[in-house]
This record gives C-alpha cells, structure tokens and sequence, in this order.
C-alpha cells in the first residue's frame, strides 16, 4: 500500500450498490483503466524529467522477448545506461537472465495476473536510480490481449511476434498490434525450416497498423540486430534533443 498511488483505493471498487451485473463489470473497468491511466501519466512524467526512453515490449510467451533484450544489452551497455522490468506471473527466471548481462533488473510477479500495470511499473522502477539512465525497457507478461489496454507510461510499445506462430497474428490480435509503434519479426534463422510467408506477414501488420515500423530479425544469428539499435539509437537522440 501507499500514499502516492491510492493503493487503498482498490477495495472501494466493490462499493456498488447496482444489481445489474453487466453494469457493474464496465463501470469497475472503466473505473480500473481510469485509475491506470492517471498513474501512467505519472511514470510519464517522471520518466521525462530524466529524459528516459521507455520501451514496453509484448509479445505471446516464447517470442523472444528476454533474449532478444539479452542480446541488445551485451551489444549496447557500453553505449547506454539501461535498467530493466520484468514481468512474469511466476519466478525470477527472465531478472536472472537480465543480470547476468550486468544490467540493473527487477522482477514483478504478477501472480495471478495477466499484463503489467502502471502502478506496478510506478513502484518497480522504485528499484532504480533513473538519473544515469537511457533506456528502460520493460518485458510485459506474454499476452498479447489486456497489456493492449495497459498504458504504463512508456514512449512506445514495441509487439514481437516469432516466426514460428504463424503469419495472421497481427490479424488476430488487432488491437496490440495497433497499439505498437514497433513490430519486430523474431526468429528469421528459422525461416529456412518453415513455411512462414514474412511479406504475408508484414502486410497483415501493415493492414492492422499502417504506421508502425517493421523489423526482422533474429536473436540468435545477430541477423537484422543493427536496425533494431538504429531505432534505439534515434529514440534516445530524440529524448536528447528534447528541451
Ligand atoms: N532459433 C531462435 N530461437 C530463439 C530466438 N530468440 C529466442 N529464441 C528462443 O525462443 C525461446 C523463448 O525465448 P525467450 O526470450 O525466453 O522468450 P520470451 O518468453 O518472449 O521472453 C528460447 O528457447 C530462446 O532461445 C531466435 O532469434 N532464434
Ligand atoms: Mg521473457
Ligand atoms: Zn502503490
Ligand atoms: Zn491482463
């Protein structure tokens, strides 16, 4: 619990005196979005005050998320502070992974919960001092339906997709992939041994979300890696150039 945030206030959510049951479910919604929109706003201003890229990465479980960050921050620490969130509902397996680069993590279990909330992120980056810091990337809980509807007051969400999932995802879960600034097509060193059609797929990301860029890549043979960090690294001059 804590002052700032109104963690208190969770419990009132059951005060309604309506017994029509639809009504109640939107209106607790509404009331939960509401509340999570007003703490994004926060983490956004405070992220800004240290001029902080902040990345919000989703994706369905087993995407690559956590390698492609371990990747990225062997390659990049030297030339960015970065410090790392994230998410699972369960272990401290992908925090581990993150240290083990050298890089600041922290992990959030969710437990029985199925994306990253502003408030989470509020008092996970708690855990860090911001002012050396670039870039704070978060690893969202792999889902990719609710972290849609979850601003955590990052710059931009960045939606990984595998090529072993399948090229229509992005028509199936339109509203990530409207929400998302980035697609990165993970795991192009397979594409050798599937029938995964990668122009299909980025017109079917195209259709959803016109304005996102989109990025191939792979974790694992470094193909494809150098646009990803030019995006980086353009997002962080940007962040720079701001007065
Ligand atoms: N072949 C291949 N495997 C990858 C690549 N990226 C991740 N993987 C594998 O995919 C699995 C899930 O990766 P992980 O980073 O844990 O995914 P997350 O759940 O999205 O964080 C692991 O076994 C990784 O080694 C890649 O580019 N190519
Ligand atoms: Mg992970
Ligand atoms: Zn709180
Ligand atoms: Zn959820």
């Amino acid at each position: 619990m804590c002052l700032d945030c109104g963690c208190a206030e969770r419990t009132e959510h059951h005060h309604h005196h309506d017994h029509d049951h639809d009504t109640r479910t939107i209106r607790v919604e509404e009331d939960l979005l509401a509340k999570n929109d007003r703490l994004a706003a926060g983490n956004r201003a405070r992220f800004a005050a240290h001029r902080l890229l902040v990345l919000n990465l989703v994706s369905s479980p087993g995407s690559g998320k956590t390698s492609i960050l371990e990747r990225s921050l062997r390659d990049l620490s030297g030339e960015f502070g970065f410090a790392v969130l994230e998410g699972d509902q369960q272990t401290a397996n992908d925090a581990d992974r993150i240290a083990a680069t050298g890089v600041p993590a922290h992990q959030i279990n969710t437990g029985a919960g199925c994306h990253l909330d502003a408030h989470m992120v509020g008092h996970g980056v708690d855990h860090f001092d911001l002012a050396p810091l670039d870039i704070l990337m978060i690893e969202n809980v792999g889902n990719l339906v609710c972290p849609a509807s979850f601003d955590l007051g990052e710059d931009h969400k960045v939606a990984v997709l595998s090529v072993t999932e399948g090229e229509d995802k992005p028509l199936k879960y339109p509203h990530m992939f409207r929400a998302a600034d980035l697609v990165l097509i993970n795991k192009i060193d397979l594409l050798p041994y599937l029938d995964f059609d990668l122009e299909k797929c980025r017109d079917m990301a195209r259709h959803v979300n016109p304005d996102a860029k989109i990025l191939e890549l792979s974790c694992k043979s470094g193909e494809g890696m150098d646009a990803w960090y030019a995006w980086l690294r353009a997002g962080v001059d940007g962040k720079r150039k701001q007065a």
